[in-house]
């Protein structure tokens, strides 16, 4: 029976247009997901759309149009980014839909059950014009004396009806939780400041509003809506069919991992298993909160016009080219930066003229100087089985390994090597050479290097699914064999170069990336 798999991400606020950074966080937990799925595990991934609060509720209001209609608008935006980037998520999760509703009244009201919610008052400074609340440390002072928000308008210290969860009786379990898993938060410096933060003690949590009303109704309390993160981390549970007990549910919950990025993981290291202990459900296996990307090493802002449309990207660079990028320049869990150059660079460096050429130098020959025809026997030496035992050991171990603990970027460095490997395998056997001196050592070389880039172009394939697709269909592997089993699979190449298949001449799948005029 196949292993389920369940895997997150974020869902985003389609409060603007999507970013690189959403873009990030897309791709990585794609390629996770991908190399779930080549591993032959039943793999459920889900993201989505955060739609509702007043951040949601503001952005409107400025724009003039509804919080609907905006989450209408943008989510599209969304959409056509996972879309675009390949994203193989099973399930787009939109927190409008009615299902998302009902499902995050049921946990409400399974924390109500527990007897951890309770009415109470919520206090600040409140603006009117805002409808927002906002910390003492944010205001200023007019000179009249009056207290301002950010913004210049008028504060006053408001005082309004709130229901509260009861956090701080889940301290200690939360502690022994994070003590007794100590996989549940990553990568360890998150680990530390959640742990932190939860050993100086946890305060009861504010999980209503009655100052706006663009959210889901509190049950048996519709003057209230619930604090967004309440209704927004139950998506995971809507997913799969929350509270009804489907076999999706039965199936998939707990989540194997939740895929956020660092500035959240409070909300889902303390807050998100503190609501699922309280509802008497398990707690997701992995919380990971991965870095920031910065462009030139710069946070991205309106203000400093580094906001970069991330399909501009692709289309400047090649979805693969930039999935590839971002995944092998970003050490996962860390902040990571990005700009035009270090993209070219990288591309070209890596795929253009490693992995791209050595494809292209081995299939043309073959096309060429085989007619086509798949070499097989000839006279094997030792060379051969060693460069064969060092791709093998990267393909069908270290890669996975590291994949399967999301040390992405070390899993794709052992797969360069392993190129750099073959490209040195062929410089040194020369079978360009061997063609007029040894023909029978030549097939025994070609027969080498056809198999490991058939097994580096699996091995990769989570990361460049189109590009590696592509040369797989070129060099005539059925598509079903090219997952793990596959790789273990010692006879395919016999079988396919008995079947009369031929190579014909292989198209370039990485071109030499230019700088944009534009950089
Ligand atoms: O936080 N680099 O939504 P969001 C990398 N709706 N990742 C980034 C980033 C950057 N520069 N900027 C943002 C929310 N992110 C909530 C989540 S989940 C139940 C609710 C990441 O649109 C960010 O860390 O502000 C988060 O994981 C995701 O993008 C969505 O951010």
């Amino acid at each position: 029976m196949t292993q389920p798999f369940y895997i997150t991400t974020a869902i985003n606020y389609p409060n603007g247009r999507p970013h690189i950074g959403h873009a990030y966080e897309a791709i990585a937990t794609d390629v996770v997901a991908r190399f779930q799925r080549q591993r032959g595990r039943d793999v459920f991934f889900m993201t989505g759309t955060d739609e509702h609060g007043l951040k949601m509720a503001q952005t409107a209001r400025e724009k003039g149009v509804t919080p609907a209609a905006l989450a209408e608008e943008m989510t599209s935006y969304f959409k056509a980014m996972d879309e675009r980037l390949n994203i193989s998520c099973d399930r787009f999760i939109r927190t409008t839909e009615p299902d998302h509703h009902r499902a995050s009244q049921a946990l409400w009201q399974a924390m109500v059950d527990a007897g951890d919610v309770y009415l109470g008052r919520y206090e600040g400074w409140y603006s009117v014009r805002d409808e927002a609340y906002y910390d003492e440390k944010e205001l200023v002072t007019a000179e009249t004396g009056e207290k301002l928000s950010p913004q210049g308008t008028l504060v006053e210290w408001t005082v309004e009806e709130s229901w509260f969860f009861r956090l701080s009786k889940y301290q200690e379990p939360l502690l022994r939780h994070y003590r007794d898993n100590p996989g549940f938060i990553r990568p360890e410096t998150r680990r530390n400041e959640v742990m932190r933060f939860v050993e100086g003690g946890l305060s009861d949590l504010s999980i209503s509003r009655t100052s706006f009303d663009w959210g889901v109704k509190v049950p048996g309390d519709e003057r209230h809506v619930m604090y967004v993160w309440v209704d927004a981390l139950t998506n995971y549970l809507t997913g799969l069919g929350y509270p009804e007990h489907t076999e999706a549910f039965k199936r998939f919950w707990p989540a194997d991992i939740h895929v956020i990025g660092k500035d959240i993981v409070r909300f889902h290291a303390v807050y998100w298993p503190a609501f699922l202990m309280s509802a008497g459900l398990p707690l997701p296996k992995q919380v990971f909160g991965h870095g920031f990307l910065l462009h030139r090493g710069e946070k991205m802002s309106k203000s400093v016009g580094n906001v970069v449309d991330p399909l501009d990207l692709v289309e400047a660079f090649g979805v693969d080219q930039l999935r590839y990028f971002l995944l092998r320049e970003i050490t996962f869990g860390q902040d990571g930066s990005y700009s035009a150059e270090a993209i070219v660079n990288r591309v070209n460096a890596d795929l253009a003229n490693s992995f791209g050429n050595l494809a292209q130098r081995t299939l043309s020959f073959i096309a060429k100087n085989c007619d086509g025809v798949l070499p097989l026997d000839g006279k094997s030496d030792a060379a051969d089985a060693a460069l064969l035992a060092q791709v093998r050991e990267v393909v069908s171990r270290d890669m996975p390994a590291h994949f399967e603990a999301l040390e992405l970027s070390q899993g794709i460095e052992g797969w360069l090597k392993a190129v750099f490997a073959c490209n040195q395998y062929i410089d040194a056997q020369a079978p360009w050479t061997l063609r007029k001196t040894d023909p029978e050592r030549m097939t025994a070389v070609l027969a080498t290097l056809y198999r490991a880039i058939r097994d580096l172009a699996i091995a990769i394939r989570p990361v460049i699914p189109d590009s590696a697709d592509n040369l797989l269909d070129q060099m005539g592997v059925p598509e079903a064999e090219r997952d793990y089993a596959a790789l273990e699979d010692g006879g395919s190449y016999e079988r396919l170069a008995g079947s009369g298949f031929k190579l014909e001449t292989p198209r370039p799948i990485f071109p030499r990336l230019e700088m944009p005029a534009d950089g």
